[in-house]
């Protein structure tokens, strides 16, 4: 999150700029009255006041966040039980959190599924899950093995898996015991010079492995961030054609607050009018037809913005999004698939099964 609070310094920075352009312009032209100038002066100090407090973590302000509705389901919208993996969702069992997107997804939360039924059918359909994670650089030696020694204990139990590690240290990938049914494979990749290019990588790696081995052998496929661990169950009830993760740190968020790509110049552009949810590209999954799309289409969106010489603001996460914006996702796990213990704890927060590491980019960073 250090990166989170550069862009919001950032950001401060840049309205600091707006604001004295606006001071030495306006003084002979506004021609607005001196009560109206204190009045636009308190309101932007006031908007720094917040953000500043809001990005050196001022826990009062996370309690603020709280406060704002996230919206519930109407009954009219609510997803009919069609999802064979979740079986009939109860939404009923968490009404205050929305369980239903507009578009009819499932938004699937602690209690509103029964993770049997999802154990029993993917059994019954004999599936192979993939789970697809980069360790490059110094990511290997501080968070491989945690991750994988956890996703051995919580990650698809009972289920065919394979694991794909994508290196430029094949050697270097530490002996984990694997359960029956389970597999591990090492490809090797090159080592990007900026981490942010490495970030990027993912897209054009993964859309040219779902294509080959990985695709022919995975019915489904999940792809993570490697610095993060489970913590809980991670069942087939997040199964479905394109899953997205709403982000912890955003779920609250009024929309025109998201921090979207908002360069035009940009193919991972979205216009204060556009965008349903912020979601993480440290958990994406789905079938393979649909991560294939997925992929695609955020590896494509990279290279035109490097032809053009832009480089989204959140990278591949921009591009994800900008994807789930046009192809809308037809599953959503909720922020307890993905937490960050760092934000204070929330009541609808009750199992998390994924904790995101503690980020030490100064260690692991070029
Ligand atoms: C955020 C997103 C991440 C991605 C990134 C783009 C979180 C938890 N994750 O991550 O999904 O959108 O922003 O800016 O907010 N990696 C390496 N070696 C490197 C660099 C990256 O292996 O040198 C891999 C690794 O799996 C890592 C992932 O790429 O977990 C994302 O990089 P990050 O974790 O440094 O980026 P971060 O935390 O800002």
């Amino acid at each position: 999150m250090a990166l989170r609070a550069e862009w919001g310094v950032s950001w401060l920075g840049s309205h600091g700029g707006c604001q004295q352009r606006q001071r030495s312009q306006g003084r002979p032209t506004w021609g607005l009255s001196r009560a109206k100038k204190r009045l636009l002066w308190r309101f932007f100090l006031s908007a720094f006041g917040v953000l500043a407090l809001y990005y050196y973590r001022f826990s009062i302000i996370r309690h603020i966040e709280v406060s704002i509705p996230m919206g519930i389901c109407p009954t009219n919208t609510m997803p009919l039980p069609r999802d064979n993996f979740t079986g009939v969702l109860r939404h009923w069992a968490r009404p205050e959190v929305p369980t239903c997107t507009s578009w009819g997804a499932p938004i699937i939360w602690d209690d509103t599924f029964d993770p049997h039924v999802a154990e029993q059918e993917a059994r019954r359909q004999n599936l192979t899950i993939g789970l697809t994670v980069f360790a490059v650089g110094r990511y290997l030696d501080k968070y491989l093995e945690h991750f994988l020694m956890s996703a051995e204990q919580h990650f698809m139990v009972g289920q065919n898996v394979v694991y794909y590690v994508f290196t430029d240290r094949p050697k270097a990938v530490p002996y984990v015991a694997l359960g029956q049914g389970r597999l591990l494979r090492v490809k090797p990749v090159q080592r990007e010079k900026r981490w942010q290019d490495v970030s990027m990588a993912r897209m054009p790696t993964l859309h040219q492995a779902l294509g080959g081995q990985l695709g022919q052998e995975a019915d489904y496929v999940f792809c993570l961030d490697v610095d993060q661990y489970f913590t809980g169950n991670f069942g087939p009830e997040v199964l479905g054609d394109l899953v997205a993760q709403l982000h912890a740190w955003h779920y609250h968020w009024p929309r025109w607050l998201l921090p979207y790509e908002r360069d035009k110049r940009s193919a991972a552009a979205l216009s204060f009018s556009e965008g349903d949810f912020y979601y993480h590209a440290a958990v994406f999954g789905g079938s393979v037809a649909g991560l294939l799309r997925l992929t695609a289409h955020c590896a494509r969106g990279q290279q035109l913005d490097r032809e053009h010489g832009i480089e989204a603001l959140w990278h591949d996460e921009s591009h994800l999004n900008k994807f789930f914006w046009l192809s809308k996702p037809t599953k959503l796990l909720s922020p307890e698939f993905c937490w960050a213990e760092e934000i204070d704890s929330r009541t609808e927060i009750r199992h998390p099964r994924l904790l995101w590491a503690p980020k030490e980019y100064t260690l692991v960073r070029n």
